[in-house]
């Protein structure tokens, strides 16, 4: 965060109510708040705003594996509807929250409209970040930590994989870090991610993957499965490690 951005978040986050909660994150890069039920972890380095930021690299960066005119699509398009209809959301219930991920711990408390856009702008925020034309490895401690979780990398591919598969109709599948501090998997509909106050599954996603068909109809047709298995290649371990520290550093 900007320290602009950091005096405007701390500022509105007061105004909201809530300034003892996030008055750690001025100090430290990292944040770790606990409420009644559960502690759900988060990062100060890691707070999304409400418009787009630019993609990190070009539409055929991705290519073979992901190709052009669908990322052209779904970031234009698709995740920029997202982002017009939160803005629109948050100005019609004057919501003062100052980052995505605010909105979403207490979106039980907010319209479907702020849930399906909250949600889908943070979810795509996020994906354009998690992929990568430059291929990367997940980093010592990440490794020890899926092998203590999982017992390997390919066994957690395959519960990963699994759970993107089963999917029914339109959704995400995650790698999260649990309250608990485990990776887990979780699966989320639609536009619903592990950052919700109403998700079934609680914790910090490291990495997710689209499987709505908007994400990978136009090159792999009804094969999600081959979709599924080539997110792998452009995968961008370097941000999920740094996600990864953020939290458990
Ligand atoms: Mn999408």
């Amino acid at each position: 965060m900007k320290p602009s951005s950091r005096r405007n978040f701390i500022g509105n986050a007061t105004k909201a109510g809530i300034g003892g909660m996030f008055a750690l994150p001025v100090i430290g890069s990292l944040m770790s708040f606990t409420n009644k039920s559960k502690t759900v972890a988060s990062s100060s380095t890691i707070k999304t705003g409400f418009d787009q930021t630019p993609l990190p690299y070009a539409f055929n960066a991705l290519e073979p594996n992901i190709d052009a005119e669908t990322m052209q699509i779904h970031y234009t398009k698709h995740a920029a509807a997202y982002s017009k209809n939160l803005k629109e959301a948050i100005a019609a219930e004057n919501i003062t929250a100052t980052s995505v991920e605010d909105i979403l711990a207490k979106v039980s408390k907010y319209s479907t409209k702020v849930r399906n856009n909250g949600g889908g702008h943070y979810n795509h925020e996020l994906f354009w970040k998690l992929l990568s034309p430059t291929t990367t490895q997940p980093s010592a401690a990440l490794l020890a930590a899926i092998t203590k979780d999982f017992g390997s990398l390919d066994a957690l591919k395959k519960q990963f994989n699994d759970a993107a598969k089963a999917r029914f109709g339109s959704g995400w599948a995650w790698l999260i870090i649990t309250p608990e501090k485990k990776l887990a998997i979780a699966s989320t509909a639609n536009q619903d991610n592990t950052m919700m106050d109403i998700a079934e599954v609680k914790g910090f996603p490291l990495f997710g993957i689209d499987v709505w068909e908007h994400a990978y109809y136009l090159k792999y047709r009804n094969l999600r499965a081959d979709y599924v298995e080539n997110f792998w290649k452009v995968l961008n371990w370097d941000y999920v490690n740094e996600r990864f520290n953020s939290l458990m550093a």
